[in-house]
């Protein structure tokens, strides 16, 4: 019996990357699903809080069953439809193989990531330069080395991977944001030359059509620059 999923989405969250994520997993896997676009730019309503009393996107109903939190929706779909993107545990080999895709994507977001969001947030020209040049030191010292068999995606992989799947939202916009006048320029200047594993496998992503289907970027910058405007008044 097919499965009955609804998605809780908004296509254009600004910096934050939660419900871009699950469109990446869905098309992935190529499972249809109904979309429920959440207006937030609004209070959430009493029906929405129902599904998810934190008011965020995405949730993702299941056969009535809702999952929220990006990365649990992702693991969860994961889980259920054994694909391309992670290999089912059981034996050491595939237990290692998805080890290394949560240590990358552990890396990314733990080293590299809280200096790219203080970048673009800084209160100041020289705090956001400091931010940058932090944010590419730890790319080239902690991520670049876990690309090095990229080809194109994670370890040598022709299909996209989980590590794809949780990264490539943010991706996107880590290579747009900064080009469009959101965040300094030297976010990026320097990948191709410092971090040319980083900068192959982040061209080959977000070229991707799971990964940028839903893909505004004017208004993602548009809405990005909203906010930072606002965090600054
Ligand atoms: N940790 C959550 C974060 C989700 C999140 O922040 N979603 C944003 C949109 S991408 C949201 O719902 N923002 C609404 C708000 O903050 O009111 C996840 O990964 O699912």
């Amino acid at each position: 019996m097919t499965a009955s999923i609804k998605l809780y989405t908004n296509h254009g969250c600004p910096y934050l990357l939660g419900a871009h994520r699950a469109h990446i997993a869905l098309a992935e896997l190529k499972l249809p699903f109904q979309e429920e676009i959440i207006d937030l730019s609004v209070p959430r309503t009493a029906e929405y809080l129902a599904v998810n009393p934190r008011g965020l996107v995405p949730s993702l109903s299941y056969n009535g069953n809702v999952i929220t939190e990006s990365a649990i929706v992702v693991q969860f779909l994961a889980d259920a439809y054994p694909s391309h993107l992670l290999p089912s545990g059981g034996t050491p080999e595939r237990a290692l193989a998805r080890a290394r895709i949560s240590f990358f994507v552990d890396t990314f977001f733990s080293k590299a990531h809280p200096h790219y969001h203080k970048a673009i947030f800084a209160k100041s020209g020289d705090e956001a330069e400091e931010a940058a040049a932090e944010f590419v030191k730890q790319l080239e010292k902690e991520v670049e080395p876990l690309l090095g068999d990229a080809a194109p995606y994670f370890a040598g992989s022709e299909t996209l991977t989980l590590a794809e799947v949780l990264t490539g939202s943010f991706i996107l916009r880590v290579l747009a944001l900064p080009k469009n006048g959101v965040g300094p320029e030297n976010l990026i200047k320097d990948l191709p030359a410092k971090t040319p594993n980083f900068y192959k496998w982040a061209t080959a992503v977000v070229e991707h059509p799971s990964v940028n289907n839903i893909w505004d970027e004017q208004k993602v910058v548009a809405r990005t620059k909203a906010r930072v405007a606002k965090l600054n008044t």
